[in-house]
């Protein structure tokens, strides 16, 4: 497998809006994140990922944008982003922006050009359909409930918006709008950005005559029409012949609805497309048949079976991104450990299941910190534009009951990611003089960095060793992976070998103690503790019949 610095980092995202304010607006912004460039270095992370900070009329929080080439007004300027961008270079830090190119906004010059007429010369650069039979020229919903389809009454036809109707599709088909987005993208990169996150990159191929899902459902998810479409490869080999070949860059395509075999493709060793790419097998495992709002318990059976399948999938073929939560999932304490009693333990068994698996971890703002999921009282406290969208459909449109939504909000919702970074325990937790456009986690008084900085054993610095041990030990990245212990109903455990040398990962995922017995083919001389999440490091050990304490981890390296 060949060696490369994007397999050897550890990523950082930043979701800027929360992350750190500088002018007092209540908007997190570029200086913002400036100031805690020590902070992310002392964490020890390679590169940061920035969530979008392009001119947008934020229908979605910078995933709607109106100017490629500009910096959202809220967030600073150019060179602000320029000082950003050599804060992070001179501390030896890279940076990923985020590009959103299934979509832009609808206020984007292209977009608004597109609708003037049928014939403008940007007309094709969307996805713009007549009508059937006066209804919408298909019965896809979009991501954030309702029809796919916006009406424009001027030219009488219909645009495709897969997200929400401010988000316009483009039309990839067209190779004149894909030659702008490879500019664009070169543009970018001869500014000395290290690297793109490419949002739902796996959409932007749909398939000929957009057909309506079979069964005659007024409404459907037409996701088998535009998920890993017919024309996808063909696109990203383009893109990757024209511009991400060119440069010595990280690339991380989100891809819902991709299996390991899409992936093997999409994230393939020989580098024709992109470097790996963010699956959601993971992130489904407590969503039942209703979809993400239908939700039910995960099990520690399934989450061996989704996380074995992608690493032993990929082993050779491609390669992984490892992540529990991002600025659109749940915070991954509250979700997947002990967010009460052991928040601390679980926190750092957690990371330590992930980070220890092959592939490039990614950590999310607050998560080094322990950070949890958040409970407003009233709908109207969460900005999200899918969870409004979604309560309208189900609540006020569908009749369905207040209580169980919001109970599927406190579990599910974007927002429990979005609450500003808890920095101090002075008022709005430091992430703001003003009033903050999302409130603060209220536990943020005990929840926060200054204390984790202050706390040797803190969840930040489990982190920051983490880090640090794996670019000390090359197994950490290309150790071929093993699961073990497979029918244990408490413990997730498994191997990583390199050459002669093994680790063994022992993850307890409950809050009972448990006994850890090693399967008899794993035969070693002497085992010394590599990192534990309850105790230091001793030189040699015995690990027959272990006791695991509440989520405990412990990796040892077997000699
Ligand atoms: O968040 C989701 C489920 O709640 C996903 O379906 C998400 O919408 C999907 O992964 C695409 O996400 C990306 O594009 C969206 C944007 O809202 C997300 O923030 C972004 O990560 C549309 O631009
Ligand atoms: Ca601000």
């Amino acid at each position: 497998m060949e060696k490369k610095w994007w397999k050897e980092s550890v990523v950082y995202q930043i979701y800027p809006r929360s992350f750190k304010d500088s002018n007092g607006d209540g908007i997190g912004d570029l200086q913002g994140i400036i100031s805690k460039l020590d902070y992310l270095k002392e964490l020890g992370v390679g590169v940061i990922w920035l969530s979008p900070v392009y001119e947008s009329p934020n229908d979605d929080n910078g995933y709607d944008i109106s100017d490629y080439k500009a910096i959202m007004d809220e967030f600073g300027t150019m060179e602000d982003w320029e000082e950003l961008l050599e804060g992070l270079h001179k501390r030896g830090m890279k940076l990923m922006m985020d590009l959103v190119v299934n979509h832009s906004s609808d206020e984007h010059a292209w977009f608004i050009e597109s609708r003037k007429s049928k014939d403008n010369p940007y007309r094709d650069y969307y996805i713009w359909r007549p009508g059937k039979d006066g209804n919408e020229p298909n019965n896809w919903t979009s991501f954030f409930s309702g029809s796919a389809w916006q009406y424009h009454e001027e030219t009488d036809e219909y645009f495709l918006h897969l997200f929400s109707k401010k988000q316009p599709d483009l039309n990839w088909e067209n190779p004149v709008l894909r030659n702008e987005i490879y500019d664009m993208m070169k543009w970018w990169l001869d500014k000395g950005v290290d690297g793109f996150r490419i949002n739902v990159i796996n959409l932007i191929s749909k398939e000929d005559g957009l057909p309506s899902t079979p069964g005659g459902k007024k409404y459907d998810w037409g996701g088998d029409y535009f998920m890993n479409g017919p024309r996808v490869h063909e696109y990203l080999q383009e893109m990757n012949r024209e511009v991400l070949s060119k440069y010595d860059m990280m690339t991380v395509g989100e891809c819902p609805g991709a299996s390991p075999e899409d992936a093997a493709r999409y994230a393939n060793e020989e580098g024709t497309e992109l470097n790996m790419i963010f699956t959601f097998e993971h992130m489904d495992l407590d969503s039942g048949p209703g979809g993400k709002w239908d939700v039910k318990d995960w099990t520690l059976a399934d989450l061996k079976d989704v996380m074995t399948k992608w690493q032993k999938d990929l082993e050779g073929r491609g390669w992984n991104s490892l992540y529990l939560n991002n600025h659109d999932q749940p915070r991954m304490v509250s979700r997947f450990g002990n967010d009460q009693e052991y928040r601390v333990e679980s926190a750092k068994m957690l990371a330590t299941f992930l980070h220890m698996m092959q592939g490039t971890p990614y950590i999310y703002q607050g998560e080094e910190l322990g950070m949890t999921n958040v409970k407003f009282d009233s709908l109207e406290e969460y900005n999200d534009i899918e969870i409004h969208n979604m309560y309208r459909e189900k609540v006020t449109e569908g009749g369905e009951d207040h209580a169980k939504i919001m109970e599927a909000i406190y579990r599910k919702g974007r927002d429990n990611a979005r609450t500003p970074m808890q920095w101090d325990d002075s008022e709005h937790a430091g992430f703001t003089i003003g009033t903050p456009w999302l409130k603060v986690n209220p536990n943020y008084k005990e929840i926060n960095a200054e204390n984790a900085l202050k706390d040797p054993s803190s969840i930040f610095y489990y982190y920051k060793e983490l880090n640090r041990l794996r670019k000390e030990h090359d197994i950490i990245v290309y150790g071929t992976y093993d699961l073990i212990l497979e029918d244990n109903p408490q413990i997730y455990a498994y191997t990583r070998s390199l050459g002669e040398e093994k680790l063994v990962i022992m993850c307890n995922f409950t809050k009972e103690n448990a006994t850890c017995t090693l399967p008899e083919d794993i035969q070693y001389e002497s085992a010394s503790l590599l990192i534990g999440n309850y105790v230091e490091g001793t030189a040699e050990e015995r690990l027959e019949g272990l006791q695991l304490r509440p989520y405990e981890a412990r990796v040892y390296r077997l000699n």
